[in-house]
């Protein structure tokens, strides 16, 4: 029986939320476990297109992934979402939207140093050159946080032990 739940991971960008979340539904479609990652990244170009990064329009961006997702769990398909959600009142908006008992908040946490040092879409080069505004972590906000329940360090443990990481914990959280 799964009892299935959306997986939401938060974080800035370059934190590897991304390769988290599709190594994760990888190794689940691999169980015959349906999942759909939802990436802000890419969602922004389809139904959250026009969009943009004020704090109004960020809200707007995680309260239609949140309203994605409870679709998603009525067709037993889980959800796993790669989303920065920079703002704590988002996160917990997302909580009450899905259902404590129907979300796992993971927060994939990594210094905007490191984040800055991996650049791997060159994002943060084009902050430091003005071409990019409000961008998160060094021109936005993005606040700490106090309502995940799981968090990956990515700075401090490899990208493998990370998934390994996130795969053991959420075994401990989702009945499969
Ligand atoms: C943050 C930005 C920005 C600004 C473009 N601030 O690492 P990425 O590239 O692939 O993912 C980031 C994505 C952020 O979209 P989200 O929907 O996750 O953001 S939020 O939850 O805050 O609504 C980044 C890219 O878009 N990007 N401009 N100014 N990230």
């Amino acid at each position: 029986m799964i009892k299935n739940k959306a997986i939401w991971l938060f974080g800035l960008s370059g934190a590897g939320k991304t390769t988290l979340a599709r190594q994760i539904s990888e190794t689940y479609e691999k169980q015959n476990i349906r999942t759909i990652v939802l990436d802000g990244d890419i969602l922004r170009n389809g139904i959250n297109k026009g969009l943009g990064f004020s704090r109004e329009d960020r809200s707007e961006n995680v309260r239609r992934i949140a309203e994605i997702c409870k679709l998603m769990l009525q067709v037993d398909i889980v959800p796993i979402v790669a989303a920065i959600t920079p703002y704590e009142s988002d996160r917990i908006a997302v909580k009450k939207t899905i259902g404590e008992n129907k979300l796992v908040l993971v927060h994939v946490k990594c210094s905007i140093d490191i984040c800055e040092a991996r650049d791997p879409k060159g994002l943060y080069a084009q902050v430091r050159k003005g071409t990019i505004k409000n961008f998160t972590g060094i021109t936005d906000t993005y606040e700490g946080t106090n309502v995940a329940s799981i968090t990956i360090n990515t700075e401090r443990d490899s990208i493998d032990a990370s998934i390994n990481g996130l795969l053991e914990c959420l075994s401990n959280k989702i009945e499969i």
